[in-house]
């Protein structure tokens, strides 16, 4: 049998997948870490386990049709990209964001396949969405296009198929329409869906869980350099869900968070984004007014018009909004204004050549590894809801800190090179090898 070369193998990844340049993107970063260790094992290779994990099991792709307030028919589409199934049910999250497309998803999934493996937990890779913009829309119309988008979903998913979840523009609101409508149409009461309320069957922890883990996760990068949080000063990107629950937990360890950014710009806290600030930082979202200059006009600071947090001088900076938010321009400014640590909280946060500077001059891990902790109390909440039990917040958030300890360890085993941790390779082998092994037993399926 004639084995490919590296180039060959991208090369034709690259021609069947024309114009999908996010989902290149992403397969082109874990092929250059994982090919050595791909031809040093040749099981894999016969196999032919990257072909097969660069290819998604099934691809959904549907008409979502609903009323506006207007009484205007609005038609969006609807996508649910299954990507790989060797270690549990699909699982991964629902993106509405008005530039989803399917080039978008499909890297999403692809690199969830990695992050969940790297969890620990039983989970797949699955990714899903929709182009509608929840900007400016009313709480009637997400509801209603909630319920459309579940209305063709729900013949797709299942508790032990595909299990989806928030991502960017997808919070409790939507997950508890998209919840409702399941309900109705199946006649089931089941965890469907996780960051459910905690009504009905969410779990401790889980809206703060992705800022939670990246900043455990930082914290681990930083003692294997002998250092702590404490004093440290964050830039940090986005406003949502996940830059709120990091600013919590960094500022809870000491550190200082002095920005946050939106599409209109980004805010700098000299004096730190402390205590009720960060309680603001809810409203704003809530606002779904996609802006963060009112943050400015209420405590007075700087508001950059236009630009992006990157240009300040911080000790770390953790890009936390969407993906190639950080480009190799910015990383240099960051580095040269004394910057150490860059950790991408966002998936894929920063562009190609921006991770390749960061991971070169700077302690850099990718968000496969740093964000894995949404994901991972998304699998403690399947847990939970398979037990029928409700777990402490103590508990909860125990197991985040060592499933994210865990996750570094692996980094560290599979990525130390030198004296240096390559936590892109670490986290590319870390987490092929387990999909790998569970697909060579699973045989040609
Ligand atoms: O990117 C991600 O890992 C998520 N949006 C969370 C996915 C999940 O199933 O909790």
């Amino acid at each position: 049998m004639a084995n490919i070369s590296k180039t060959e193998f991208l090369n034709a990844v690259r021609a069947k997948n024309k114009g999908e340049d996010e989902f290149l993107q992403a397969v082109e970063e874990v092929v250059e870490t994982v090919w050595d260790y791909y031809v040093e094992h040749p099981q894999y290779r016969q196999a032919k386990i990257l072909e097969r994990m660069a290819e998604p099991e099934r691809v959904i792709m549907f008409r979502v049709p609903w009323v506006d307030d207007s009484g205007e028919v609005q038609i969006n589409r609807g996508f649910r990209v299954e990507f790989n199934s060797a270690l549990g049910p699909y699982k991964g999250g629902l993106r509405f964001h008005a530039s989803v497309t399917l080039s978008g998803l499909k890297f999403l999934g692809f690199e969830q396949t990695f992050k969940n493996s790297l969890t620990t937990l039983p989970m797949g890779g699955g990714k899903g969405g929709s182009d509608f913009n929840p900007k400016g829309k009313s709480d009637n119309e997400i509801m209603r296009f909630c319920q459309a988008f579940m209305s063709e979903l729900y013949r797709h998913i299942g508790a032990n198929t595909d299990v989806p979840a928030g991502d960017i523009g997808v919070g409790g609101r939507e997950i508890g329409y998209l919840f409702g409508q399941y309900k109705k149409l199946k006649n089931e009461f089941s965890g469907i869906l996780t960051g459910k309320g905690m009504e009905y069957g969410g779990s401790r922890i889980r809206p703060e869980a992705t800022g939670f883990g990246a900043v455990y996760f930082v914290k681990e990068m930083l003692a294997t350099k002998g250092e702590t949080l404490e004093g440290k000063t964050i830039s940090l990107s986005g406003f949502g869900n996940v830059a709120w629950g990091a600013a919590l937990k960094a500022t809870e360890l000491g550190a200082k968070v002095v920005t946050i950014s939106g599409p209109d710009g980004y805010i700098y806290d000299e004096e730190g984004i402390t205590d009720h600030k960060i309680d603001y930082l809810l409203e704003l979202r809530a606002s779904n007014m996609d802006i963060v200059e009112p943050y400015a006009e209420r405590y007075g600071v700087p508001f950059f018009e236009g630009k992006k947090p990157w240009e300040q001088k911080v000790d770390i900076a953790m890009p936390c909004a969407i993906q190639n938010e950080m480009d190799d321009m910015d990383v240099k400014t960051l580095i040269d204004n004394g910057c150490q640590l860059i950790a991408e909280v966002s998936n894929m946060g920063l562009t190609a050549e921006a991770a390749d500077l960061a991971a070169e001059k700077t302690t850099f891990a990718p968000g496969k590894a740093v964000n894995a902790g949404g994901v991972a109390v998304s699998g403690l909440e399947m847990s939970q809801n398979s037990m029928r039990l409700l777990w402490s917040e103590e508990e909860v958030d125990e197991r985040l800190k060592h499933i994210m300890s865990d996750i570094h360890k692996t980094c560290v085993e599979y990525g130390q090179e030198n004296s240096k941790v390559n936590y892109i390779k670490g986290a590319n082998i870390g987490g092929f090898v387990k999909v790998a092994d569970a697909m060579i037993a699973q045989g040609v399926v």
